[in-house]
């Protein structure tokens, strides 16, 4: 196991300084210009859209090319993994409330959390800037309940809530360009975006070939649009899958 996948084990989440190159960040963010009017919604968490990756080309290069996912096998010290879907979350400037303490794997229609959120960030984003924040450790504790996003609350839910009070969260702050990966489960908020300056990210998640579709446990665009069956494996020209990290 690397450094980087004993960290991701420990903690639940690991800082991966400049993932992305100076290219890569100065192509997306002239795809993401060039898009926002058609693909993201605007709302009180700032721009937001999913599948990126198809109508975004460089976001698109950068997942079908492999180094995502060599990064992703590594750090989840698996030999294959697939790409599931992507969120884009853009707070502008003086914009993008806060999103809440949340788990990935709430919102998963997947029958395991044996997944990865892989967070790219394509501007610097300090604490101000509402950079990512995470409960250490909050990976091993289960799944609680959801938060609600959407005005007039979220799912039905018998688990137990996040009890963060008492807990201490650390902000990760980022570099253009860097990425952090984490647990599906692990505990993590952003706050709003009080700067002058744009923050633009790509949030991506990954599974491995075992995972399936269990569409009645979270709503998603996916389970919406493509209707999957129970079971099914995820796979398909929407979910490219890499073998030994190649594609
Ligand atoms: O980009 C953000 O502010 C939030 C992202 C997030 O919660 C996630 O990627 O899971």
């Amino acid at each position: 196991m690397t450094d980087r996948a004993a960290a991701l084990a420990r903690d639940g989440f690991v800082h991966l300084p400049g993932l992305l190159d100076a290219s890569d960040v100065e192509a997306a963010r002239a795809d993401l210009d060039a898009l926002q009017a058609s693909v993201a919604i605007t709302n009180h968490y700032g721009r937001l859209g999913h599948n990126i990756w198809q109508s975004a080309p460089s976001l698109g290069a950068l997942v079908r090319g492999g180094r995502l996912a060599r990064v992703v096998a590594e750090v989840l010290a698996e030999p294959s993994v697939v790409f599931f879907q992507d969120g884009l979350v853009w707070k502008p400037p003086g914009q993008g409330e806060r999103i809440q303490w949340h788990q990935d794997h709430s919102y998963l229609p997947l029958d395991a959390p044996r997944a990865l959120t892989l967070w790219l960030c394509f501007d610097d984003a300090d604490e101000a800037a509402g950079c990512l924040w995470y409960i250490p450790g909050t990976h091993r504790l289960g799944d609680r309940r959801p938060a609600e996003f959407a005005a007039g609350g979220g799912p039905a839910s018998d688990l137990p809530p996040m009890d963060v009070e008492g807990r201490v969260a650390v902000p990760v702050p980022v570099r253009a360009g860097d990425a952090i990966a984490h647990d599906v489960r692990v505990w993590h908020m952003s706050e709003a975006n009080s700067t002058a300056a744009h923050r633009r990210a790509l949030s991506t998640t990954w599974v491995t070939p075992a995972a399936t579709w269990q569409p009645a446990r979270a709503a998603s665009p996916f389970t919406w649009r493509l209707r999957p069956r129970p079971g099914a494996p995820l796979a398909g020209p929407l979910f490219p899958r890499f073998d030994q990290g190649e594609p």
